[in-house]
């Protein structure tokens, strides 16, 4: 089953936002892997956003998330890749799909509120850097046969 690795941003959690974005991801049909609520170091932050470096953004997007504590999870389900991305919507707010989060609840793209992995690849990395593989759960959800077929 494939694998996605998804943060409520500092704003999103600032906001009282990490029960709402679990809550879509839940009625969704994903299936939660692991979760954890920790405050990001420096050298996390630009581990995470290594491919940034460089780039006129990233010493704010480092100040950003390393600003207040962030919800770290990794989210399972048929294409979970592309299905989470779309429920967060495009990384310009302005620009994301009505009824995405980031369309919902965000303006700006310093401020939109989540990650999520944007590749396979890029997904399996990211897990590997935020969580141990003992922190990632196997279990059986009652409601898997009807969800995924
Ligand atoms: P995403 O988070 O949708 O994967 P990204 O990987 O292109 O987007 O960029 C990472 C984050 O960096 C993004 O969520 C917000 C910030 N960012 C990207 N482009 C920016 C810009 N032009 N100005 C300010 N922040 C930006
Ligand atoms: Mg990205």
């Amino acid at each position: 089953m494939e694998r996605t690795f998804v943060l409520v941003k500092p704003d999103g959690v600032q906001r009282g936002l990490i029960g709402e974005v679990i809550a879509r991801l839940e009625k969704r049909g994903l299936k939660l892997t692991a979760a954890k609520f920790l405050a990001v170091s420096n050298d996390l932050a630009e581990k995470h956003y290594a491919v940034h470096k460089g780039k006129d953004f990233y010493p704010g997007l480092i100040r950003y998330i390393t600003s207040a504590p962030v919800m770290a999870m990794v989210w399972e389900g048929t294409n979970a890749v592309a299905v989470v991305r779309q429920t967060m919507g495009a990384t310009r707010p302005w620009e994301a799909a009505p009824g995405s989060i980031r369309h919902d609840f965000a303006l700006e793209v310093g401020r939109n509120l989540t990650h999520a992995s944007d590749s396979v690849e890029n997904a399996q990395a990211e897990i590997a850097l935020w969580f141990s593989p003992t922190e990632l759960v196997e279990w059986q959800r009652c409601s898997d046969d009807w969800i995924f077929g």
